[in-house]
């Protein structure tokens, strides 16, 4: 229970090799790229699913965010078998509510909702 993944992102040096030419991948492609578990909700510190990610399991339950990540979620991606009740503002899911999301959501740009989640019913 309350078990949290956290991963960083890094700016990764690929290099495709094509045609015996190394061509550098462009740095939309890593934001394109970003995916989730199916049964896990998957947050981003920045926006574009930038920044380190973490993720909570979609059990029903209602999580609170520790403090590391804290009022820092700025995108998320639902798993395809995972959902959103609600984010919200305070711990132990009080405070206002953010929309519902549902299986495979992906969401840039939390907007009114960026860095304000401190715990989530997913
Ligand atoms: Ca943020």
């Amino acid at each position: 229970m309350h078990i949290l993944i956290k991963t960083t992102l890094t700016a990764a040096a690929t290099a495709l090799v094509t045609g015996g030419l190394a061509v550098p991948a462009m740095a939309g492609t890593e934001a394109k790229a970003a995916s989730c578990a199916s049964d896990r909700v998957c947050f981003w510190t920045k926006t574009n699913y930038q920044g380190d990610m973490f993720s909570v399991p979609s059990n029903g339950q209602c999580k609170n965010i520790p403090a590391r990540w804290d009022n820092t979620a700025s995108s998320l991606i639902v798993g395809s078998r995972a959902i959103i009740s609600s984010m919200r503002t305070k711990k132990d899911c009080k405070g206002d509510p953010s929309p519902s999301y549902t299986h495979g959501a992906r969401v840039p740009d939390l907007g009114n909702f960026n860095n304000k989640m401190s715990s989530v019913t997913a």
